[in-house]
């Protein structure tokens, strides 16, 4: 189901307020550039502002409005996400892991700051995290909770741990449901995170929390489904980030597993899923939780 070009367009519009929120939330609650150790902080600020598209706290500010919350109370967690976000894709690219030149479009933290000052800075900025959030009061413990989960061995680092292994591995064959497992694990389980994190800012109760997290687990599948079409389909210039990467690697992607017809199938069904997920949260067709899911998946970066 493809959106109208107005609607689209609406979605472009509150995506690009809901970026320039974020922006300037990160600039308020991240370390000055001048701050010691410079060379760290000039990194950190490198690699957050290089021009991400800023979903996680998109999709937190939008759960916590839909329950209520304010503004000021979603923002210290949005920046949080995106700390612990921007930490992941800065050590992804280290030659250890993805090697990757390019990201954001521009040259990598490691390719432009060196490789110890880039663990360094993707330290810094998942302990910033965890002390931003400390500032969150007595919503401070389910915070810490849902987002060391999310981003830990049981969530992305154990996500990356599979999706590495997968890749040496090179088996002949790519099992889908072990990319989905990939999937929920390396990219949906923050996603989720950033939903549930808007709950509990707005101080929903538990069913609305267990909705949320059930919506952003289903829109992280979504989204993760999409960008694994679009390393085959998409150009350096729009992703701003290496295409046909995973391909020439032999990741266990869904194009891997199910051919790129396939891949757009299932992820027609995801999206299905995830505008399910919105019904049970409250959104119907119209309200920006269930329309953003159309939105994702026709993405071209
Ligand atoms: C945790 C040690 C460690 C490593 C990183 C999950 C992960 C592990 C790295 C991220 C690499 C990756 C491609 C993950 C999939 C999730 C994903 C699609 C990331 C890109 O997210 P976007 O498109 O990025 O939201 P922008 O640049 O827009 O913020």
């Amino acid at each position: 189901m493809s959106l109208a070009p107005a609607r689209a367009a609406e979605i472009d519009a509150w995506l690009a307020e809901a970026r320039a929120w974020t922006d300037r939330e990160l600039d308020r609650l991240l370390p000055p550039p001048h701050a010691e150790p410079r060379r760290v902080h000039e990194a950190l600020r490198y690699a957050v502002f290089g021009g991400g598209k800023r979903l996680r706290p998109a999709v937190l500010r939008l759960v916590a409005a839909h329950y209520g919350g304010t503004e000021r109370e979603a923002a210290l967690c949005a920046v949080a996400l995106e700390c612990v976000h921007t930490y992941s894709l800065v050590h992804d690219d280290l030659p250890c892991m993805d090697d990757d030149d390019l990201r954001r479009g521009r040259p990598t933290v490691h390719r432009v700051f060196g490789e110890a000052v880039a663990v360094l800075c993707g330290d810094a900025l998942l302990t910033h995290a965890f002390a931003l959030l400390a500032r969150t009061g007595p919503l401070c413990g389910d915070l810490v909770g849902v987002l060391a989960d999310a981003a830990g061995a049981s969530g992305m680092v154990g996500g990356q741990d599979l999706d590495l292994a997968a890749t040496r591995g090179a088996a002949p064959t790519v099992d889908a449901q072990e990319v989905a497992h990939i999937h929920e694990l390396k990219t949906a389980a923050l996603i989720a995170a950033a939903a549930e994190m808007g709950a509990i800012a707005a101080r929903a109760r538990p069913t609305e929390r267990i909705a949320a997290q059930a919506y952003g687990l289903a829109l992280g599948r979504c989204f993760q489904a999409v960008d694994d079409i679009l390393d085959v389909t998409g150009d350096a210039a729009t992703l701003g980030k290496t295409p046909g990467k995973d391909q020439a690697a032999g990741k266990a992607t869904l194009v891997a597993a199910l051919g790129l017809e396939g891949a757009r199938k299932r992820a027609k069904e995801l999206a299905l899923d995830a505008r399910q997920a919105a019904e049970a949260l409250g959104a119907v067709k119209g309200d920006l939780a269930y329309d953003l899911v159309s939105h994702l998946l026709a993405r071209r970066t």
